[in-house]
């Protein structure tokens, strides 16, 4: 298994912020705790993902934080990222790990246990589950509940973040859930201050035990 921070997952969403703002922000969320990021495009030409992920890059390598792209291995190729993330609509994991070899991180949403399963043996390295509340990311998605959240992490031995509308107000319904952490958009993108929001995310995490 790979050595993966997965504690406070941080997605990307640029919608709404000129350029300068979204790095802003990407930069603010790492230097408050974000231990890994996912830069999520969903409208941009692939010529303007591999732009953006180019510059998202030279943030995350500065600081030593993994990125991974959403949904595209082209894209991951091209800038070296370190790694994708893949759903159900996505090319499959195992296609995804052929190409990208053992050394990159593939991670893979999963909605069952079975699903779950399916995906560990294909070689993804973590999953991302949820959505655990509704949320206002547009995204293709329906509630996952915490306790087939539960269920998914007893099924697989890799490591499993939960995903949807999370929030400092609303985790503690992750309190005694074996998840290796959180992953959230809103909750860090939409923040007056993203480096605070990721701070207070994280210590709230921990204050309830979900993380370290
Ligand atoms: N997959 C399930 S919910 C979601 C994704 C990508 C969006 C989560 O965004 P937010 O703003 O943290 O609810
Ligand atoms: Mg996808």
């Amino acid at each position: 298994m790979k050595n993966l921070d997965l504690g406070l997952y941080f997605i990307t969403d640029s919608t709404n912020y000129s350029e300068e703002e979204f790095l802003f922000r990407v930069e603010q969320a790492i230097i408050g705790g974000a231990t890994l990021i996912q830069l999520r495009e969903k409208e941009k030409t692939t010529r303007e993902y591999i732009h953006l992920a180019e510059k998202v890059h030279t943030i995350t390598l500065k600081h030593h934080v993994p990125l991974i792209i959403d949904d595209r291995v082209d894209v991951a190729l091209a800038i070296d990222a370190e790694g994708v993330h893949l759903g159900a609509d996505d090319m499959p994991v195992a296609a995804a790990r052929k190409i990208m070899g053992a050394d990159k991180i593939v991670g893979a949403t999963a909605k069952t246990a079975a699903w779950a399963l399916d995906v560990y043996k294909q070689g993804a390295d973590y999953l991302g589950v949820g959505a655990i509340y509704p949320t206002t990311t547009k995204v293709k998605t329906v509630l996952t509940s915490t306790d087939t959240l539960r269920g998914i992490c007893n099924a697989v031995p890799i490591p499993v973040n939960a995903i949807g509308g999370l929030n400092k107000y609303n985790i503690d319904v992750l309190k005694g859930i074996p998840i290796a952490g959180i992953c959230v958009v809103s909750a860090i993108m939409k923040a007056d201050n993203p480096k605070q929001a990721a701070i207070e995310l994280k210590a709230r995490a921990k204050e309830l035990g979900i993380l370290n």
